[in-house]
């Protein structure tokens, strides 16, 4: 691969964006420019509405090795690096735009994801990992802790008991496992990840965007609310989605029998 290509290539068609890590010879480890433009994708997802769904996955044999150890040799530091600073200023972010975005982010995990490329991936709405992939939570190997929101999602999705074994023996867990720990969506044949990703974002991007959205808000709400709130914020979301043009034409659909045609309006 030459060394002037794009580190994340951008591609829209039918309303998904498809944000494809791109340093396959280094297994898609996350550098600074990679961030950035990783992070310039999910921005033009929130920014744009012709795109209505993102479908993020990683070039060659791995989906994301996490951080690039490579610049991050200790044998040349005068001092150590502040690691919060490179979480505030590229992880977190991106994180943060994953979860925020009301546009359904389904990521396909072509290989091994590895560090915070595991949770990168553990923070998209719906993942579909090929089945000779596998997550490690490898940062106990380097002496670190989770982030890119590991320690929130982990326990979240699997408990804190599967939670805190991953993330303390850094031992790799394959997509099949993942997917019967409720970890990830569903583990498919690794040659049909892609075409199966593809054709459910398309689906996605064909549907209620805006009810999407919402449904996507209402569910991440749930981990912080107690019932009451989370029955006051579903009447409010309910008042919004009704007002949308998407929920006119699915009710006008139904009843004149026919599939509906969503503008993401
Ligand atoms: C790599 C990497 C890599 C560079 C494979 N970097 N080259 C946040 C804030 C700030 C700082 C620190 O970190 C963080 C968050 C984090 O993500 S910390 C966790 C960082 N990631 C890791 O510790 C994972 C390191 N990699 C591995 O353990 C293995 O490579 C895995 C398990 C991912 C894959 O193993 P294999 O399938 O056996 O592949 P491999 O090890 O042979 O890797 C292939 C090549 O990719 C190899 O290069 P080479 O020149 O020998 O072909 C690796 O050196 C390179 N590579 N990960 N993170």
């Amino acid at each position: 691969m030459s060394a002037d290509a794009p580190t994340v290539l951008v591609d829209l068609s039918q309303g998904v964006l498809r944000l494809t890590l791109n340093r396959p010879d280094r297994l898609n480890a996350l550098t600074e420019d990679m961030h950035l433009a990783l992070r310039a994708g999910l921005q033009r997802a929130h920014d744009e509405d012709a795109v209505r769904a993102v479908l993020l996955t990683g070039a060659g044999r791995g989906f994301c090795a996490g951080q690039d150890l490579g610049n991050r040799d200790p044998r040349n530091w005068t001092e150590p690096p502040d690691l919060g600073q490179s979480l505030e200023r590229f992880y977190n972010p991106t994180i943060r735009l994953i979860r925020r975005l009301e546009k359904p982010v389904v990521c396909a995990v072509n290989g091994v994801a590895a560090g915070a490329g595991a949770n990168i991936a553990l923070a998209c709405d719906i993942v579909l990992a090929a089945r000779s992939a596998r997550f490690v939570e490898a940062f106990a190997k380097i002496g670190l802790v989770p982030d890119a929101g590991g320690s929130w999602t982990l326990p979240r999705l699997i408990g804190e008991a599967r939670a805190k074994a991953l993330a303390l023996t850094a031992e790799p867990l394959p997509a099949e496992t993942a997917e019967r720990w409720g970890l990830i969506w569903k583990a498919v044949d690794d040659a049909a990840l892609l075409d199966e990703a593809q054709a459910t974002a398309q689906r996605l991007a064909a549907g209620p965007t805006r009810g999407l959205g919402l449904t996507k808000r209402a569910i991440q709400a749930a981990a912080t609310n107690d019932l009451d709130t989370q029955l006051d914020l579903e009447r409010d979301l309910q008042r919004e989605a009704g007002r949308t043009a998407d929920y006119a034409e699915g009710v006008t659909a139904f009843l004149e029998k026919r599939p509906p045609r969503f503008t993401g309006r």
